[in-house]
């Protein structure tokens, strides 16, 4: 087999494949490089294995704790937390941010989710919960949540993602926030459920419907327009997340999820589908959703959810520790379908290397990617570039602002830059 000239199987110096210190993809997975952050092991007992009784630790003298019907995390990881933003005279109006910094993976932990409700979560008794099929259908029918189980169903593994997510990077000036902070209005999760399709086949299309009006079971009963053949492709009636019953903040017992669509769309608390020939115009698709573009127009029914990447670490609030060998680490996702590629640059997009996607790589789902990046202690400025698999580059901040104007609020989905600075403290910039 031909060897990789840039990432010596014998243990030789990985070469750089860009400018600034990055290392071929595969790298990381050749002896040759030390990472050198492990202590060297010495001959105390503890560090052999021969250590007994009171040499040992704590938890190795004791019986260890019973089984737990439903398990929590380690009270070691308190600090592992949605970040709560809500409304001070609507508490259930708001969003909370996924921290995607202190996550590894491509699935984000059901309580971990990030959140938006725009009038609280209701406490939904599935026995009497109902959703129903009406409007331009053959038979108009109605589904207790117990009807639904019987139906086959399927699961997409796929994140959902708020319009709004990233819209700090509207600002002028760049914010200072951590990436789940200013990025983590997106997760991703295994949502299983009946096929939307099987649905509405039973109840039978009128020729006419080409809309169908989703309304939710909360106190807003927040309602969207979606276009009939993206219900009829792929969407599903969820009833699970990640193998349990849904959450109730994300939708308990039932949500629609739209696979790669704005997160609005993803109707929580699913009771009705109304099938009609027009959108209904609701707040969700006129007085927000939409955006003023330079030339005048709005945009409007921007569904998909483009391309997009970030570097998660290192990531500004996180910190380098001295000269070294680092895995860079970040996500990356795309609302039309698979990401084809991510390049990490060091040099603020002066030179790109490719870095390595981790298998498996789903459609409308999350991606990691990892770059191995020798750093020198200078001054550096990071950026992550996705491409998807319809060929579309993820825009640099310039481009976007050109082509949108700074009237934007929603589909913020620019390359990110972080800066490093001699110090190894990380700060977001737009460069
Ligand atoms: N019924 C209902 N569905 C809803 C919402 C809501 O407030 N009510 N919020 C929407 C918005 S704007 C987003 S981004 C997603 C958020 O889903 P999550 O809270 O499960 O992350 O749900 C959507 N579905
Ligand atoms: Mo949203």
């Amino acid at each position: 087999m031909p060897k990789a000239p840039s990432a010596d199987a014998d243990g030789g110096e990985p070469q750089p494949v860009a400018g600034g210190g990055l290392l071929h993809r595969r790298a990381l997975l050749h002896r040759g490089l030390v990472l050198a952050s492990a202590t060297a092991a010495g001959t105390a007992a503890a560090q052999t294995g021969t250590d007994t009784g009171e040499s040992r630790p704590p938890w190795m003298r004791t019986p260890g704790q019973p089984f737990t019907s439903y398990g929590q995390p380690s009270k070691h990881e308190a600090a592992l937390m949605r970040t709560i933003a809500g409304n001070r005279l609507l508490p259930g109006n708001g969003v909370s941010w996924t921290p995607l910094e202190d996550l590894e993976g491509m699935i984000t932990p059901s309580g971990l989710h990030f959140e938006r409700h725009h009038n609280g979560v209701p406490q939904i008794d599935p026995k009497q919960h109902r959703l129903l099929i009406h409007g331009l259908v053959k038979q108009p029918l109605q589904f207790a949540v117990a009807d639904l189980e019987r139906y086959p169903m399927r699961s997409h593994l796929g994140f959902i993602e708020c319009g709004g997510n990233s819209n700090a990077g509207w600002h002028p000036e760049p914010i200072q926030r951590s990436v789940g902070g200013f990025h983590g209005l997106v997760s991703c999760n295994e949502w299983t459920g009946v096929p939307v399709s099987v649905l509405l086949n039973e109840a039978g299309l009128d020729p006419k419907a080409a809309w169908a009006i989703a309304e939710g079971g909360d106190a807003f009963a927040m309602n969207v327009s979606l276009p009939l053949a993206k219900l009829m492709d792929d969407a599903l009636v969820a009833l699970y997340q990640n193998g349990e019953p849904i959450r109730p903040e994300h939708g308990y017992p039932l949500r629609l999820v739209v696979p790669g669509w704005e997160g609005v769309l993803n109707v929580k608390w699913l009771r009705r589908l109304h099938l009609s020939a027009e959108p209904v115009m609701a707040r969700n698709e006129t007085a927000k959703y939409t955006e003023l573009q330079p030339d005048g127009h709005a945009r409007q029914f921007t569904f998909v959810m483009e391309a997009k990447s970030l570097i998660t670490s290192p990531s500004p609030g996180l910190r380098m520790h001295g000269p070294n060998v680092y895995e860079i680490r970040g996500l990356a996702w795309s609302g039309h379908g698979r990401i084809r590629k991510v390049e990490v640059s060091v040099d603020g997009s002066s030179s790109w290397a490719t870095a390595a996607l981790q298998d498996p790589v789903l459609p409308r789902c999350f991606t990691r990617f990892r770059a191995a990046w020798r750093w020198d202690g200078k001054p550096a400025v990071l950026k992550s570039r996705a491409t998807d698999e319809t060929g579309y580059v993820q825009p640099e901040r310039e481009m976007l602002v050109q082509e949108r104007g700074l009237n934007g609020y929603f589909h913020y989905n620019a390359i990110v830059a972080w800066a490093v600075d001699a110090e190894g403290a990380l700060t977001h910039v737009y460069a």
